[in-house]
């Protein structure tokens, strides 16, 4: 499923995120940046072990925000390790720090110049977010950046499971893109 933004193009396909041929490839870290299970172990197997040598000079990240590094072994060129909140229920404050480590995310990868992202489904895995709540969220706020800086190209959301490709394209269907 694709999506025209402005001049450019948000895609929802399912697969898996380490193998894609953006510039950037975004990781559902942690706040240790030392790796873990998830997209993240599986990012740091594809990459390499210099990945997790570049992320340990780099002291962590909050949650919420986003650091980048180089790929690697990866294709891509870049990988962006954000930190999504834990779920411990609906509340704004969550779905506030979800946004934030999309909108992030963003951010550091137009200050590098990159014109393509390709996004696994933050804080949906180990951290509890139900898929449902975290979709319209995620491509509410990529949407927004979108229309607002459309030196970036394309954005891809690489869903892992059938049931949460169905889940963003309900959500792609629902969300008001014009927000
Ligand atoms: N490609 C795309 N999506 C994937 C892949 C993949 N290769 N593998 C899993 N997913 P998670 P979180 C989906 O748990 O919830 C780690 O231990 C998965 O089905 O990777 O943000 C970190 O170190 C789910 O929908 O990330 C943190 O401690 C989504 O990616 C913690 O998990 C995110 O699942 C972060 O938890």
């Amino acid at each position: 499923m694709e999506l025209t933004i402005g001049s450019s193009v948000l895609e929802l396909v399912q697969g898996d995120v380490t193998q894609q041929d953006t510039e950037a490839i975004v990781n559902a870290a942690n706040r240790s940046l030392l790796g873990g299970g998830g997209v993240d172990g599986a990012i740091h197997r594809a990459a390499g072990p210099e990945l997790l040598a570049e992320c340990r000079t780099l002291g962590g990240c909050e949650t919420g925000n986003a650091v980048i590094t180089r790929g690697y072994r990866l294709k891509a060129e870049y990988v962006i390790h954000t930190v999504g909140p834990v779920y411990r229920g609906s509340n704004p404050r969550t779905e506030r720090l979800l946004e934030s480590a999309y909108k992030r995310s963003m951010e550091v990868a137009r200050a590098k110049g990159i014109r393509s992202v390709a996004f696994p489904s933050i804080s949906t895995g180990v951290y509890g977010y139900p898929l449902k709540e975290a979709a319209p969220v995620a491509l509410r706020t990529v949407a927004k950046f979108l229309r607002e800086h459309p030196e970036i190209e394309r954005v891809c959301f690489v869903l892992r499971s059938e049931r949460a490709l169905r889940a963003f394209e309900e959500a792609l269907g629902k969300v008001d893109l014009a927000e």
